[in-house]
């Protein structure tokens, strides 16, 4: 990891764009910030990305956050640590680690360009900023379940999913919402990986999308997403495993094919469409029976649906035959 940054900072000024040399500053310093390096404090603190929050310093939509919380969706246990949820990640764009924070503060999320497309009255794009003034903003306690059995539970600021759908107009024959990440691999190392089918894709149906727990997540603990998290905008989708929850998504693409999705594209024996969480269901090489929460030495048992059946059981009824979970 060092050797690979190290050769990054010694490239000749000469050589290098200057935004280039912008960002192999940046993540000098937060490099530095982490690593047993000798340096002033001083000079720590004042470096962007010293720590994962202040990476969020220069965000324009920084003054919107914190939104009210909607009180009607509550957790049963502790919200995880900010500190941990910002630096245990799991973003494949920036390596298949979970410690990618820091290489994940190259993502650029201004300007930021959303498209909606596909079976719409009328296909159009808009600027992060402008649809987060059009959307109603609000915070949510949610829990997120990952399929490799652990879990967080995290305040999401931002906008009920179906408000985006109703803004989008789809036409009726719509019946799944395709969502996709940014493809960029000159920022994003992992999508020089050749073998992953990039961009990561996600979809819902038009039901799914629209049901009140789909949520675009635009803020964190009160403030911008962080860019490991998701920024600009980001799925969340507490009933399915987390790899539903599409991170930095550029396009909205309303269709009447169910789309193929990133991880089942990968290995659709063990990765499919639907993915709602439940604990009698076993990935074929590990139980969903419980789950490792993040910040305590506890597994606790996994619910039906992550605990949210009652928002969602309904929209599997007569489905029996599909491969709901996993
Ligand atoms: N584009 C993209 N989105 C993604 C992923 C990813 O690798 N790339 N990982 C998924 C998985 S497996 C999980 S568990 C969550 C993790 O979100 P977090 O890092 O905010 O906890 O993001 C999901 N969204
Ligand atoms: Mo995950």
């Amino acid at each position: 990891m060092l050797i690979k940054r190290k050769r990054g900072w010694e490239l000749p000024e000469s050589q290098a764009t200057p935004e280039s040399v912008f960002r192999q500053r940046r993540r000098l310093i937060a490099g530095l910030a982490a690593g047993p390096i000798l340096l002033g404090a001083g000079a720590l603190l004042a470096g962007r990305g010293a720590s994962p929050a202040a990476a969020e310093e220069a965000d324009p939509s920084a003054k919107l956050y914190p939104a009210k919380q909607n009180m009607r969706y509550r957790l049963d246990r502790p919200v995880t640590g900010e500190e941990l949820a910002t630096t245990y990640n799991n973003y494949y764009e920036f390596g298949s680690s979970k410690n990618i924070w820091r290489e994940a503060q190259d993502l650029p999320i201004r300007p930021w360009t959303v498209s909606i497309k596909g079976m719409v009255e009328k296909p159009f794009e808009i600027a992060i900023d402008d649809l987060l003034a059009k959307m109603p903003l609000e915070e949510r306690l949610y829990r997120h379940r990952c399929v490799e059995a652990w879990s967080m539970a995290v305040p999401w600021s931002g906008f009920a999913l179906a408000r985006l759908v109703e803004l989008a107009k789809p036409l009726s024959a719509a019946k799944y919402l395709k969502m996709v990440t940014l493809e960029d691999s000159d920022v994003m190392p992992g999508q020089r990986a050749g073998w992953y089918p990039w961009p990561y894709t996600e979809g819902l149906t038009i039901a799914e999308a629209t049901n009140e727990l789909a949520f675009i997540a635009t803020g964190l603990y009160g403030k911008p997403i962080p860019r490991q998290n998701g920024a600009p905008l980001r799925l969340a989708t507490p009933w399915k495993y987390g790899f539903k929850s599409v991170k930095s998504i550029v396009s909205f693409e309303f269709t009447d094919q169910r789309p193929q999705t990133f991880w089942e594209e990968i290995q659709p024996a063990e990765y499919g469409f639907w993915a709602n969480v439940n604990p009698k269901v076993p990935h074929p090489r590990w139980s969903q029976a419980s789950e490792r929460v993040l910040g305590t030495d506890e597994r606790v048992p996994t619910q039906l649906f992550n605990g949210y059946a009652d928002y969602v059981a309904d929209l599997y009824k007569g489905m029996e035959g599909e491969k709901l979970y996993m």
